[in-house]
């Protein structure tokens, strides 16, 4: 029989791209798209979709039983700067979605269950570079502190309860099909737009704040990865390091000069660069590697080929 697969945050920057991979393996069909507003049209006529939010407990409910779902992906989440922004209302989102997740699993109504953190765990105390998979994790985000609980909440729910859930630390993602929506790593997307549209930009982040990132096909391989992996191999039940490209500002526009020759960057750094400043700069993905064989494909000149001719593609 078809495994039935729920996303929660179908409509977000990952959630599109996720929900697309998802249905070109499983089956249109057996893919439920669902968020809290309409998302692009390829997605909406594509397979099911349902209007939901993902604090609504009942709604969730009655969706997996209306469907038959055994997984979920919760990808729903109020991210770093805009959760600074709102703090309650992202701890509510950020926590109420999951538990309500979780307790599906311990429920026995669901198998196996994707949940994604990221580098915003780890706080200014964090060894910066190479920062391991095991270390002080510090977080001064409320995005931050949400994600560290949720990944304690994770590994409790495994131990406890039996539940199959994975995670892993998602460093920023780089795509052209979804815009993000308030993150502090955004700025490596919207340099892209602005260099072809203007040939100029202004970074909301210093001209050195290092920052680990991952171009979109290599986060959604790395997911779905994780997924199919046996679940004997999935030691890590908190959640896994994932590291592909670090970079700053300076180095990424250095490397779209090489193709738009008269781009200016200049900097005028907002409240999100401390955040950066509190994040780790590079990452020790290596028990990623050796668990569950993740690899990464895109490298800084192979990412910004591909992001280059993608946005310039969505322009027209
Ligand atoms: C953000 O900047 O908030 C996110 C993240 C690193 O989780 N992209």
């Amino acid at each position: 029989m078809a495994r039935k697969i729920l996303i929660i945050g179908a409509c977000g920057q990952i959630g599109t791209e996720l929900t697309m991979k998802l249905r070109e393996m499983h089956g249109n069909e057996n893919v439920v798209a669902s968020d809290i507003r309409e998302g692009s049209r390829e997605l909406m006529q594509s397979g099911p979709f349902e209007i939901l939010n993902a604090t609504d407990e009942p709604h969730i409910r009655e969706i997996v039983e209306k469907y038959d779902i055994r997984e979920v992906y919760l990808m729903a989440a109020m991210l770093s700067a805009t959760a600074e922004k709102a703090p309650m209302k992202a701890w509510d989102l950020n926590m109420d979605s999951l538990f309500h997740i979780l307790k599906l699993g311990r429920e026995g109504m669901l198998d196996k269950i994707f949940w994604p953190s990221s580098i915003a765990v780890f706080g200014p105390s964090t060894p910066k570079e190479g920062t391991p998979q095991t270390t002080i994790m510090e977080p001064t985000t409320v995005y931050g502190i949400s994600k560290q609980t949720g990944e304690r909440w994770c590994e409790y729910f495994h131990r406890k309860f039996g539940v199959d859930v994975r995670s892993i630390r998602y460093p920023g993602i780089i795509s052209y099909k979804t815009l993000p929506g308030g993150g502090t790593t955004d700025y490596a997307i919207e340099i892209f737009h602005e260099a072809l549209k203007n040939s100029e930009y202004t970074s909301f982040l210093a001209k050195d704040a290092a920052l680990p990132m991952m171009y979109m096909d290599d986060a959604i391989k790395a997911t779905i990865d994780i997924m199919e992996a046996p679940a004997e191999k999935i030691k890590v039940r908190s959640s896994y390091n994932l590291a592909a490209i670090s970079f700053t500002p300076e180095i990424l526009a250095e490397e779209i000069k090489k193709h738009i020759e008269d781009f200016k960057i200049s900097y005028e750094p907002d409240f999100r660069q401390s955040i950066a400043e509190s994040w780790p700069s590079s990452i020790d993905d290596s028990a990623a590697r050796e668990d569950w064989g993740w690899e990464h494909e895109f490298d800084l000149e192979k990412m910004t080929e591909e992001m280059l001719k993608g946005v310039q593609e969505s322009l027209k």
